[in-house]
């Protein structure tokens, strides 16, 4: 990738001292994991959120949404970081005062370089009690779980799932571990809609956002609040935006750049373009 958006992005990262690096879902999507409204491959083309993305949902049917997010997070596992992951860990290191913001519930920026990312949507890997929200280990010694359950309503093509499952879970449903305090179902640590974010992750996501001297929004469609608000938060103050995202969101009016690509080829593109000299 060239040209002179790319140029002035680079201009941009290389000027920077405390840029924020926010990422949603796009981010992994050359992982292998899928996003969720991206036509064709999103989560939400399949699978209902307000059958497995909600309070009401786990309170209906705990297996089912446990099955679904169990087979999610052994998902994650087989993944790899790709190079955009590998790239914001680069800046980070380049730029120690780097603050990384992601919605995404994978470890993958962790596992590509990045000590502690701000969390806004919680994690695949901090299950904790749906009643008295004691953290929970992971449930390694659990049985693995099937494809990830059917949606109610009929059969859905299949997404980076296990070969079939074993008699415990015959359609992917999973009854969850119960807590060892207080045997209440335990449920996936993630933030479901109508749910508060983690307050300390949002006020840390806001305080970096009014403090930094450039934003650089990777893959997200920027349409769930109150997380898209931080790129807003960010422009609002006079920090110059770049957006990577291979299509236009409602962020571009904001933006001082719009790369639009691939954050696995663009990413490492905007690196070398700031830093030639870097390895
Ligand atoms: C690539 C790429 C590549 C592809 N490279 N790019 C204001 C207005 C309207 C509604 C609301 C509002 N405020 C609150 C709401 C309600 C709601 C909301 O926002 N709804 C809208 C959807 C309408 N928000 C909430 O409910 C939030 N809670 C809340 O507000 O609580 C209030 C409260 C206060 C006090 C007490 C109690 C309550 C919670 C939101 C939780 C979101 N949870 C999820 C699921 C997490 C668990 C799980 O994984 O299952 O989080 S939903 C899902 O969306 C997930 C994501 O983090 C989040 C954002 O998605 P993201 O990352 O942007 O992914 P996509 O798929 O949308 O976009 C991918 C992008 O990547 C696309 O643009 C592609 O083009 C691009 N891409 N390949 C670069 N290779
Ligand atoms: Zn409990």
């Amino acid at each position: 990738m060239s040209g002179p958006e790319l140029a002035e992005a680079g201009r941009l990262l290389a000027a920077a001292r405390r840029p924020v690096v926010f990422t949603g879902a796009g981010m992994s999507a050359e992982s292998g994991v899928p996003t969720f409204r991206d036509a064709q491959t999103g989560l939400w083309q399949r699978y209902d959120p307000q059958e497995l993305a909600t309070p009401a949902a786990f309170r209906a049917d705990p297996a089912l949404v446990w099955g679904w997010y169990e087979a999610r997070r052994r998902g994650v596992l087989r993944a790899e970081p790709n190079p955009g992951h590998r790239a914001v860990a680069a800046i980070a290191a380049r730029l120690p005062d780097t603050v990384v913001i992601t919605q995404n519930v994978d470890d993958l920026h962790e596992r590509g370089g990045v000590a502690a990312p701000v969390r806004l949507h919680g994690s695949l890997f901090a299950p904790r009690c749906s009643a008295c929200a004691r953290p929970t280990p992971l449930p390694s010694d659990l049985p693995p779980p099937a494809d990830p359950p059917e949606p109610p309503g009929g059969p859905e093509p299949q997404i980076g799932a296990e070969p079939s499952g074993g008699p415990e879970s015959p359609d992917g449903r999973l009854t969850p571990p119960a807590c060892a305090d207080c045997g209440a179902p335990v449920r996936p640590g993630v933030v479901w809609f109508g749910e508060a974010l983690p307050e300390a992750a949002l006020s840390a996501a806001v305080e970096a956002a009014s403090g930094c001297d450039l934003l650089l929004t990777v893959g997200t469609s920027a349409l769930v609040h109150p997380a898209a608000e931080i790129p807003l938060v960010a422009a609002r103050l006079g920090a110059p935006v770049v957006q990577v995202n291979p299509v236009p969101t409602p962020l571009d009016a904001v933006c001082a750049v719009n790369l639009r690509g691939p954050a696995g080829e663009v990413l490492p593109a905007l690196v070398r373009a700031a830093w030639p000299d870097a390895g």
